[in-house]
């Protein structure tokens, strides 16, 4: 080990965070940026699913809960790309990934939201999910990812508490909602499940990201914490989570739960999920309708530029 390996090492063993002009080994450093800006991603498609509702919300109040939540994805995502930039890459760059179908991001976000009672479901489950495995990364060796972490997971907190208030009503409503409700736990469940990645047998970059601490726990133990916490939701909604072999095991103290479809997460993750195509034309159509708002601001930031240098 050189002497830089070794300082990055003592810094991992310490506790210290390791910062963009710190030296870290080139693996590391192609990691973070798969990992931020896989992330980064899912923010910026995952207000597409939900911002499909905004001109359908029910009352001004769930309209401006919707409006607040799908804008804080947007500054998610921005806090995201900043972290990811300082590693050396360009956001320019990320966004080509993104809209050329290159780069990843969450499964969750190609499933259709096909009734108003899915928004509820979503806030509940998959921002339930998303702050699962955001709290350990608020720990993460990495200091702008951490930092940026930290935000990110009290605004989450709040979006799953709108929507677990918003299943609240549902499940108490009339039998018409109550089957809405329903019906998007039935569907939500096996997906919000995925959204922690595969097995930790299956996974190719748990070990090494642990090992530099990045992630905090496994794929399968944070799985395993969503699903403890969120049976009693479900139970004190009344509604029924769609699992049979879902039991509590006192030996374990944990609930086991069944089998995921491992083969359809596979086909959404590589691009042949329901709504994989759909989200991604819209991204590139708002990214293409966002042209002139870029050009009109380099144009402004170049001529002030040109005012300064002449002062
Ligand atoms: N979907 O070795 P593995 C949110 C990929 S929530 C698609 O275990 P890793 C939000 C993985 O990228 C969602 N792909 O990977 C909530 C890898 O492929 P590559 C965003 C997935 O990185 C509400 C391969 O499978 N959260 O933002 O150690 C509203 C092998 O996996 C998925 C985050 O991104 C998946 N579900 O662990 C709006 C959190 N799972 O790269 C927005 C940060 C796995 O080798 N990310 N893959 O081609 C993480 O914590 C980790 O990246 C994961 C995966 C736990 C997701």
């Amino acid at each position: 080990m050189d002497k830089f390996e070794q300082a990055f090492q003592n810094k991992l063993d310490n506790e210290e965070k390791i910062e963009p002009k710190d030296w870290m080994p080139e693996k590391y450093r192609k990691t973070l940026i798969r990992q931020i800006s896989q992330h980064a991603h899912s923010e910026i498609v995952g207000m597409l699913p939900e911002g499909n509702w905004i001109t359908r919300a029910p009352s001004m109040r769930r309209k401006i809960g919707l409006l607040a939540k799908v804008q804080d994805e947007a500054g998610h995502g921005l806090y995201l790309y900043s972290a990811a930039e300082t590693l050396g890459i360009d956001r320019a760059e990320l966004f080509d990934q993104l809209h050329s179908g290159i780069a990843k991001y969450s499964s969750i976000f190609n499933y259709p939201t096909i009734s108003w009672s899915d928004i509820g479901a979503i806030g509940w489950l998959v921002d339930g999910a998303a702050i699962m495995n955001q709290v350990m990364l608020t720990r993460a060796s990495y200091g702008p990812y951490a930092r940026a972490m930290v935000r990110i997971c009290k605004e989450e907190s709040f979006h799953q508490r709108q929507g677990y208030e918003m299943m609240v009503s549902l499940a108490n409503g009339t039998e018409e909602q109550k089957e809405m409700a329903q019906d998007s736990l039935n569907r939500w469940w096996w997906p919000s499940l995925m959204m922690f990645g595969p097995s930790n047998a299956e996974s190719t970059h748990s070990a090494q990201s642990m090992a530099w601490k990045i992630k905090r726990k496994s794929n399968d133990d944070l799985r395993q914490q969503f699903v403890d916490v969120t049976v009693p939701q479900a139970e004190y909604l009344g509604l029924k989570i769609p699992d049979d072999k879902l039991k509590w095991n006192e030996e374990r103290g944990h609930y086991d739960f069944g089998e995921i479809n491992w083969d359809e997460f596979w086909e959404v993750v590589k691009g042949n999920g329901p709504c994989n195509k759909e989200r991604l034309e819209t991204r590139v159509k708002a990214h293409e309708n966002g042209a002139w708002v870029r050009e009109a601001a380099m144009a402004y930031s170049e001529k002030l530029n040109t005012a300064v240098n002449h002062k």
